[in-house]
């Protein structure tokens, strides 16, 4: 861009004219509690039903939403029944459980870690990071490592637990991955909330992608894809083929269209355009995307039919099906 194009355009910016909010979802609409009813906080899929009665134990006597956040998600990382999130999550292609997560707030602190083995709660660990190391995140073997130093031990059962190991056992029969929208795949569960005194804060968590190569890591601990907050707009989680997040920046992109006007749902609907745009052909690809601004008003928007959040608030206590663009089946 030439000089003079850029000091011309940063006039105009400054007029106020550059920069036009996105408009372009006909079909959705902002849902919102007034602020006088948050605290409030919502999470991906059905499991966020339990998470949220977690999360909500610490908003309701007026605790701070990263409090909140990582309270929540570890309800869900403790469930043995949850198949992908936590020990009993299902595991990559040569038998091993490896478990990603990261927490954020209003402030841009931030935790994050990755690849991490036979720990239970790797969203503690997450906020570990965040709070005593001069790092974001922490991946694997060095992870691991890190947390036995401080204060976290490994799980005294094996994993995979047994039913996995059948599950998987059946799978190596034919070793077929598939990324569709069938849900014995992805339940990550990402969650947002805001407190009593109007602070934002996120968590994210996930045993990732079934049967993914040994080494992989997806959205979920990535900050700016997974998961992204920003205290002076809002924030944004995702749940679904990572690698489509990663590749927009997915939750960071949320946040930025919010910024520049859209609501939640909007912000979500447009992501999820850009990344079929991405992913032309790509059949049975689902992604889901939630946001909330700071405001208190919330949405989420799918690819695919079937994605749902969980929300409680102080008169709510309920599932909310997502928008969604594509029928399945
Ligand atoms: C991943 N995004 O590892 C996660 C999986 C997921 O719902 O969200 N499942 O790609």
């Amino acid at each position: 861009m030439s000089r003079r194009r850029f000091l011309k355009n940063l006039g105009l910016a400054s007029a106020g004219l550059a920069i036009k909010p996105i408009t372009t979802a006909a079909q959705t609409t902002a849902k919102s509690l007034p602020l006088k009813d948050s605290p409030l906080v919502i999470s991906t899929w059905i499991h966020g039903m339990e998470a949220n009665a977690g999360a909500w134990s610490v908003l309701e006597n007026g605790g701070a939403a990263l409090d909140a956040v990582q309270k929540g998600v570890a309800v869900t990382e403790s469930d043995i029944t949850n198949r992908s999130v936590g020990l009993a999550g299902r595991p990559d292609r040569d038998g091993h459980v490896t478990l990603d997560a990261c927490i954020m707030d209003h402030d841009s602190r931030c935790g994050s870690v990755a690849f991490l083995e036979d720990i239970q709660h790797p969203i503690d660990v997450a906020r570990a990071i965040m709070d005593k190391t001069p790092h974001v995140m922490l991946v694997g073997e060095g992870a691991q490592k890190w947390a036995l130093e401080n204060g976290f031990s490994k799980v005294d059962f094996e994993v995979p637990i047994p039913e996995v190991q059948k599950d998987y056992e059946n799978w190596l029969i034919k070793s077929e991955y598939k990324t569709g929208v069938n849900v014995e795949n992805h339940d990550t569960i990402g969650m947002l909330a805001l407190d009593a005194s109007g602070r934002m804060a996120g968590a994210c968590t996930t045993s990732g992608m079934a049967y993914k190569i040994r080494g992989r890591v997806g959205d979920s601990p990535i900050i700016g894809a997974g998961l992204f907050i920003d205290g002076d707009v809002g924030g944004a989680t995702a749940t679904g083929v990572g690698e489509a997040m990663i590749r927009t920046a997915g939750a960071s992109a949320v946040v930025e269209s919010m910024r520049r006007g859209a609501s939640p749902d909007e912000a979500c609907y447009d992501i999820v355009q850009r990344i079929l745009k991405k992913h032309p052909g790509v059949e049975g690809m689902q992604v889901g995307f939630l946001a909330m601004n700071m405001k208190g008003e919330y949405g989420g928007y799918s690819v695919y039919n079937g994605f749902n959040y969980a929300l409680r608030s102080n008169d709510r206590n309920e599932m909310v099906d997502a928008k969604y663009m594509r029928t399945w089946g």
